[in-house]
């Protein structure tokens, strides 16, 4: 019994020692495993995201919610348990869920960096979209091991036209112009053709919009001055929460006669002149008016140094004929006591 007991003892200690053994092999694997993530779109998997040439496609969340074409969906396995997943995107976001009916995901949601603890699991999933056709990037770092993956929107409908008219052409001339077609959140759109209403006006027919969103034609102004008046227009729905798609631009145009135009520069050219002049007499006014100043006190100046000079000039007379006076008399004195006299 004894014998027993003992080898039963020796079975369980080295089961214990094989156990710490697997135990720190597997701990050492894990430290150095890396994580398998897989990549859906709607359920469909993308394999070709690890390059820039090939990125994810998904459609930019132009009816304001974030659903499963809006989002690559990235699928973690294999993290080691208790580490951290982190992530960082550029010209995209993340969030950790898709939009439903009761918990809409909305397409102002969503933040550039996140990280996630798996904890006990093994597993992480979160998703990223964009709302630009450019390209963006969604970096993945966890245990030492960094994923990168890149992602592009494909442009929502039109939404938003621009088109600036020139504000007063002239009468008989024909202008190139162009109009812009963007989406709800400015990307350009290819392929749609603005529709222009006219009055008093002609033009060619819009092109669809190349690549730059950019449709053009040619107006030609009447022959004749006086008001037009042109209309753009393409066809928009507004999304509930963004702002209101601009559908159509409307211009009134004063279509002026170049020798009125003309006529007006002359007019304004002579203003000018006539202001300048104004402003020229005024300056040498001013001038004259000082010049006048400064020979007044210059003369005022002169004056009181000429009676300056007065004044001196007859203090010497009166001293002069004191000193003469005095040689006078003394003369008589020394004349009288046969002293020398002087001169
Ligand atoms: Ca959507």
């Amino acid at each position: 019994m004894g014998i027993q007991m003992q080898s039963r003892k020796k079975v369980v200690g080295s089961t214990a020692v094989v156990a710490g053994l697997l135990l720190s092999l597997l701990s050492a694997t894990n430290a150095q495993a890396a994580a398998t993530v897989v990549l859906t779109v709607n359920g469909v998997t993308i394999t070709s995201a690890t390059s820039s040439s090939t990125p994810a496609i998904v459609s930019v969340p132009s009816d304001n919610t974030v659903d499963a074409a809006d989002a690559v969906r990235f699928s973690l396995t294999g993290v080691d348990a208790g580490s951290t997943v982190s992530v960082a995107t550029t010209n995209a976001l993340i969030v950790s869920t898709l939009s439903t009916t009761l918990n809409p995901i909305r397409s102002n949601s969503g933040v550039v960096s996140a990280s996630y603890n798996v904890g006990t699991g093994t597993t992480s999933d979160f998703y990223a979209y964009t709302k630009s056709t450019a390209l963006g990037t969604v970096t993945i770092t966890n245990s030492g091991s960094t994923f990168t993956y890149y992602l592009k929107g494909s442009a929502g409908p039109a939404y938003t036209l621009a088109y600036s008219p020139p504000a007063t052409p002239y009468t008989s001339t024909i202008s190139k112009q162009s109009a812009t077609v963007s989406d709800v959140f400015g990307n350009k759109i290819v392929g749609v053709t603005p529709l222009l209403s006219l009055i008093n006006l002609t033009s060619t027919s819009p092109t669809a919009t190349n690549a730059d969103g950019v449709s053009e034609f040619t107006i030609t102004y009447p022959s004749t001055k006086g008001q037009s008046a042109l209309s753009i227009s393409i066809g928009a729905t507004d999304v509930l929460g963004l702002q209101a798609a601009v559908k159509s631009v409307t211009s009134f145009i004063t279509v002026v006669d170049p020798a009125d135009a003309l006529e007006a520069e002359k007019a304004a050219r002579a203003a000018d002149k006539a202001a300048a002049d104004v402003a020229l007499a005024a300056e040498k006014a001013a001038r004259a008016a000082d010049k006048a100043a400064a020979d007044v006190a210059l003369a005022a100046e002169k004056a009181a140094r000429a009676a300056d000079k007065a004044a001196v000039d007859k203090r010497i007379a009166t001293l002069s004929a004191q000193i003469a006076s005095l040689k006078n008399l003394y003369n008589k004195l020394a004349r009288k006591y046969k002293q020398k006299t002087i001169n």
